[in-house]
């Protein structure tokens, strides 16, 4: 028992003592390599039985960055890869392509010639297309901050010199908090897009383009500062953003701050809060999200000088097998009307819908149900009991974080005109900060389901 005691306690005082490879640059200490080999197995039990997963190049190329010698089986992942790339990189969004390309950099492989493609021209080609000149200058890309800031970092890790129209797109479309976002400025979209910029500073540019690179500089200096700024408390964790913007803005002020400094924004406190995060049942993504940020190795890694390591053989009896679909047959979702209803302590949840778009407030919206469900359900079981008593129709689809609602009350969403349902809170108007299958409601929660535009 003392023993135990004794043990806690210097885990404990470790961990409030440790310095972040991401905050120093230094090398994870036995706690922390301790915590990266918890995330790392959390995402062993989530590969699926083609070797892969749900987003293959995004754990790829975490694990080959945080984690390289503990990703058994990597050959067999490489060859999923290939046949992915061969059924849907050309239809892919330019992020999910350049996830590809770092992925396969990552793995010592060739973008240029992996599945019969050359992925890095493919991507090129890709980018093009992001700004059209419509009616009026569109102020951000197609696919959005996120995934152009992903597409630029690839083609600049793979020495693409990055033309100069997109430089100044960038430039244009950075908003005068610092920030980047498609209305407003976001962390998420910011820490991809401050990455790219870390890697086109990097790269040997012709003298012609000095004035240029100067107005990089100072976009690459405001970018800085609204991450910075964007810092926030939750009880005792610190983020940049919120939990799950964090680990890239982590990885983005490394590659383009002084480290030194790095304890007047509070970095170790935030890479404590990110290496401390995670939790029972996590989907893959944001496993694979935080793992880089623990070891402090960003892309930009990848640049030059990048080798490969042989890692550790399949652990004995190890199978990939993981199933995703959660059975929310009725038959066990009813059986709180039963006889053991009784026994069980259940709460209510209203349910809403807002078809229409726009921001006609006089009807808050044009449906609505109450169900009676056991405390503890994710909405998503919710809004699956619902279903089963014919009040709720719904339709999700499966993503790296879990179910994505694609369509309410038999109403799809068009992706291609960037609608999407969004989830909210309907009493206070916020965003749930999460997907319906991590989301639990309390009794007498209100969601409304509202047909949004991004
Ligand atoms: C772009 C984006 C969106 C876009 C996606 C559409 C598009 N084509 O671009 C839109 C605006 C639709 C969106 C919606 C939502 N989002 Co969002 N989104 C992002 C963002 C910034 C980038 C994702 C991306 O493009 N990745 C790159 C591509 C290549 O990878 P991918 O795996 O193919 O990406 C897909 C999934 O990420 C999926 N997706 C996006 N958001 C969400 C949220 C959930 C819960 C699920 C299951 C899937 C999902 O759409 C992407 C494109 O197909 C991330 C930030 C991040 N750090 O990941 C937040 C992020 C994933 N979103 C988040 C949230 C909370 C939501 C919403 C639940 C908000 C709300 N309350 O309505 C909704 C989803 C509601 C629903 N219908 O189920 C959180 C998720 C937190 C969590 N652990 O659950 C994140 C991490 C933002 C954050 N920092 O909090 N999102």
């Amino acid at each position: 028992m003392l023993r135990i005691v004794l043990l806690a306690g210097i885990y404990f005082v470790a961990n409030i003592l440790a310095e972040y490879p991401v905050c120093d640059n230094s090398e994870a200490d036995i706690a922390l390599e301790e915590l990266i080999h918890e995330n790392v197995d959390r995402l062993m039990e989530l590969r699926r039985p083609g070797w892969g997963w749900v987003n293959t190049p995004e754990v790829v190329l975490s694990l080959q960055l945080s984690a390289a010698k503990k990703f058994f089986a990597v050959n067999e992942t490489i060859a999923t890869m290939d046949q992915e790339v061969q059924d849907e990189f050309d239809s892919s969004c330019i992020g999910k392509k350049a996830l590809y390309v770092m992925a396969v950099k990552a793995t010592c492989g060739n973008p240029r010639n992996f599945a019969g493609f050359d992925l890095v021209e493919n991507l090129r080609n890709s980018i093009g297309t992001q700004f059209r000149y419509l009616r009026r200058r569109q102020e951000s890309p197609s696919h959005g901050w996120y995934n152009y800031g992903l597409a630029i970092q690839a083609l600049c890790l793979c020495n693409i010199e990055i033309p100069r129209s997109h430089i100044v797109n960038i430039i244009r479309g950075q908003d005068a908090s610092g920030g980047f976002g498609n209305r407003k400025s976001v962390v998420d979209d910011t820490s991809q897009v401050l990455l790219a910029l870390a890697c086109i500073k990097d790269q040997s540019l012709p003298t012609r383009r000095r004035p240029l690179m100067t107005k990089l500089k100072t976009a690459i200096d405001k970018a800085v500062g609204f991450l910075q700024t964007s810092r926030n408390n939750e009880l005792d964790d610190f983020w940049i953003g919120n939990k799950f913007s964090s680990p890239a803005a982590l990885l983005a002020l490394k590659e383009t701050t002084d480290l030194s400094q790095s304890s007047s924004w509070f970095c170790n406190d935030i890479a404590r809060s990110v290496s401390n995060g995670l939790w029972e049942d996590e989907p893959e993504a944001t496993v694979a999200h935080r793992l880089p940020a623990m070891r402090g190795r960003s892309v930009l890694a990848l640049k030059d000088g990048w080798t490969c390591l042989d890692p550790d053989s399949i652990p004995e009896g190890y199978q990939p097998q993981y199933n995703p679909e959660k059975t929310l047959d009725c038959s066990t979702l009813l059986e709180s009307n039963g006889i053991f209803s009784f026994f069980l302590p259940s709460i209510e949840v209203q349910l809403s819908v807002k078809k229409t778009l726009g921001s006609n407030n006089s009807t808050p919206y044009d449906y609505t149900v109450l169900v009676e469900v056991e405390k503890g359900f994710t909405l998503l079981e919710t809004m699956a009991k619902a279903r089963c008593n014919n009040q709720f129709e719904f339709a999700v689809q499966s993503s790296s974080f879990g179910s994505f609602v694609t369509s309410v009350d038999s109403l799809e969403a068009v992706a291609s005109q960037r609608q999407f349902w969004s989830l909210l809170d309907a009493q206070t108007g916020d965003f749930l900060s999460v997907g319906i299958d991590q989301y639990k409601p309390s009794h007498r929660d209100h969601i409304l389901f509202k047909l949004s535009v991004y």
